[in-house]
């Protein structure tokens, strides 16, 4: 039963009981059309408390029915007889009231709320706008400004901070006995929030909210839909305005977009161990070593932090070991200057970290994880001290972003114990985190792995091993095929614009500054010895460093950094590159953004589909988690994979082979592309 009611004296308790977050669909909606219709037959009854089961009050409308038609009872008409009914009702809301969730609080008469409770209208986060009645409800109970923040973003709020926006009227630590005393004279004179008078205009607010709209969720629809609607609260009747809301419900649900948003949403969710590792018991951490104490480990040992387990930090000499405490030490007041953590947690953070130069301290730790610095040699000579000092049974993990996990393991007595956890800088802010099975990697260590990933709450997807995994495979093809757009007639700047106005939040040069360009260099050195002659080699990123142009860390890369300040456009960069294609003899040519879009991101797919079919990625939406979670694939467009799928494999494989007119080296179709078109499959299908 996913609604259940029951009758105590005067007191009717309507609970939802969905597991896990009370989402709503068709059957939790008929549950409290049945529960409204009871309610309404019982005589005597004072109140009905409207509850959830669990740990949510109602995460909102279930999404996986969007996919479908809406199905009666609609969640309006739920809402629309709350509100009606003779009894008032409570909402009693502890966890998420969200989305759906909150629109059934906002029919309520009243609301009480744990201090810890996420009350909010996410709607915009899944493509959506709040379609019963939240964009006309949520201004007249708290006004314009907070209501536009709130829905327009679609972040939640505090309990704490709805009682100051009188969202809701009271807090509890025990919110349904609360509502059992809420006094019966109070409760009868509160007035329907449907019944409160639009909220007061207020232009500025409204352009500004569309200002930024317009910048932080550029591209999506959704956001600025939800502004219409709220500014539509001012003017119009209810019953009006929330017809015109359902009706932008209904037609954005089924939009590209929210298709996009809800795939990504459920394919992060699904980010989790293999079904194959299920019965295999992860060990349990509560003592880590970290091994370099960099701007890596230093995050990475946060994480740990973070996650209550105890962190023993390894540098190589005094220096180290102060430079690492250092770097952990600025992240904790990093954290309490942003008031995610306070004194008290900082204070626990510290007392849990040690930082030594002294390997024996391993003995004493679950598991080992090493951050140290990019060359197989000192990472090999890493593992050799930790194996040494450490129990046969822990963990040994690298933190790698592109040397072979196999070559590593190779030094180890017991290679199964060793697995790749690939974290992102900043690694205690990042979500993504590439598990590395290595040949010889137990399920053991991979089931431990998963675990570690869940408690530091990142999301981790399993890849094999292949020169940067998944993620850093992919972004090296988008580069070069950058790199050649910019040799063969583009700028820099042309092409970030290009990749902005796509969705990113910043092109691949941009975000090349900001990282540096020594590190690809590297890298590049590294894989001199093993690239393929015949691939066209574009020498310009090489040229940038070796002219000392390594990025914003030093002034200038790509674009020229005036006193560390923003970017601006170098016409030096012009004037090389010009140069490097006189070299190469190429006859250069202007190219339109949609071409500049089309060449990059089709690049990534062709690798994608080489990655999908090497068994180095399990599926299409893990890519999707990397591509979105780790390198600003914009999420609005589902991820690489998924948005593969809105072009096609027939047209992505049509456009690859023109291009492989120009280069069938860098641009020859992946056996899988052929495959699903011959098939004619989707990206997706298993
Ligand atoms: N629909 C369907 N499934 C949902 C769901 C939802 N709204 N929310 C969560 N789940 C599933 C999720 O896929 C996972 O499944 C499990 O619940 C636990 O979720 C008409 C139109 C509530 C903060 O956008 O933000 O209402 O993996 O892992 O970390 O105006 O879930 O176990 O199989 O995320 O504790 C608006 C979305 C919908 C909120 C809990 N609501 N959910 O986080 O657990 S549109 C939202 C969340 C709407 C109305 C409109 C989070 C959470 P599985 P989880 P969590």
């Amino acid at each position: 039963m996913p609604v259940k009611t029951r009758r105590e004296g005067t007191t009717a308790h309507v609970t939802l009981d969905v597991p896990p977050v009370n989402a709503i669909g068709r059957e939790t909606r008929q549950g409290l059309i049945d529960a409204l219709d009871w309610v309404e037959a019982e005589p005597g009854l004072e109140r009905v408390i409207l509850a959830g089961a669990g740990r949510a009050f109602a995460a909102g409308a279930d999404a996986r029915e969007f996919d479908g038609p809406a199905l009666a009872p609609h969640l309006p008409e739920v809402v629309a007889r709350i509100e009606a009914c003779h009894v008032p009702w409570i909402a009693a809301v502890h966890g998420a009231a969200l989305g759906g969730g909150c629109e059934l609080a906002l029919a309520c008469r009243y609301r009480i709320a744990t201090p810890d409770a996420s009350i909010g209208l996410p709607e915009v986060t899944l493509g959506v706008v709040p379609g019963a009645g939240g964009t006309q409800r949520l201004p007249r109970l708290v006004g314009l400004k907070p209501a536009l923040e709130m829905i327009a973003t679609g972040k939640p709020v505090s309990g704490e901070t709805a009682l100051a926006l009188r969202l809701v009227d009271e807090l509890a630590e025990e919110p349904v006995f609360a509502a059992e005393e809420v006094n019966h004279e109070l409760l009868s004179t509160m007035v329907a929030v449907g019944d409160l008078p639009g909220p007061a205009g207020d232009d500025e607010a409204l352009a500004a909210a569309r200002e930024a709209a317009r910048r932080r969720m550029r591209g999506q629809i959704a956001p600025l839909r939800a502004i219409d609607l709220i500014e539509m609260s001012i003017t119009e009747p209810l019953a009006e305005a929330q017809a015109v809301e359902r009706e932008i419900f209904l037609k954005l649900r089924t939009g590209a977009q929210a298709k996009a948003l809800r795939h990504i949403f459920f394919a992060e969710r699904a980010a989790r161990a293999p079904d194959w590792l299920r019965d295999t018991v992860p060990a349990e951490i509560s003592r880590a070593v970290v091994v370099g104490g960099g701007t890596m480990g230093a995050g990475i040992a946060y994480a740990f932090l973070n996650a209550g387990i105890f962190v023993d930090l390894i540098e190589t000499d005094a220096e180290g070991v102060a430079r690492a405490q250092g770097n952990v030490d600025k992240i904790i007041a990093a954290s309490l200057k942003r008031g995610l953590i306070d004194e008290a947690a900082a204070a626990k953070r510290r007392a849990a970290l040690s930082v030594t130069q002294d390997y024996a301290i391993a003995r004493e730790a679950d598991m080992a994880i090493e951050a140290a610095f990019e060359s197989m040699a000192v990472k090999q000579e890493v593992f050799g001290r930790l194996e040494a000092e450490m129990r046969p049974d822990t963990l040994l993990a690298t933190n790698t972003s592109y040397l072979d996990v196999n070559e590593i393991a190779a030094v180890l007595g017991d290679p199964s114990r060793l697995v790749g956890l690939h974290f992102f800088a900043p690694a205690h802010i990042m979500k993504l985190l590439e598990i590395v099975r290595g040949d010889a990697t137990s399920d053991a260590a991979l089931a431990t792995g998963f675990a570690l990933a869940r408690r530091l709450r990142k999301l981790p997807v399993l890849a094999g091993v292949c020169d940067g995994f998944i993620g850093n495979r992919i972004l090296a093809r988008y580069r070069e095929a950058a790199d050649t757009v910019m040799l063969e007639g583009s700028t820099p700047w042309e092409i970030d614009a290009a990749m902005v106005a796509f969705g990113y939040a910043m092109g691949p040069y941009e975000a090349q500054d900001l990282s540096g360009l020594d590190i690809a260099f590297a890298n590049r050195r590294r894989q001199d010895a093993t690239r393929d002659p015949n691939r066209r080699y574009i020498p310009i990123a090489d040229r940038m460093v070796n002219e000392g142009r390594l990025g914003k860390k030093v002034g200038v890369g790509w674009y020229r950094y005036p006193g560390g300040g923003g970017k601006v456009m170098d016409p030096l960069i012009e004037d090389l590159v010009r140069e490097e294609a006189r070299f190469a003899k190429v006859d250069r040519r202007a190219f339109e953004p949609g071409e500049i879009q089309e060449r990059l991101v089709l690049a990534m797919i062709n690798e994608a589909t080489r990655i999908l079919e090497e068994g180095i990625a399990q599926t299409a939406a893990d890519i999707d988690v990397v591509t979105v979670a780790g390198y600003g694939f914009p999420r609005w467009r589902g991820g690489l994979m998924h948005y593969a799928d809105t072009l096609g494999p027939k047209a992505v494989l049509k456009r690859v082979e023109a291009f492989a007119q120009e280069d069938p080296v860098a641009w020859k179709p992946s056996g899988l592309l052929r495959r699903l078109v011959d098939a004619g499959k989707t990206f997706a299908d298993p």
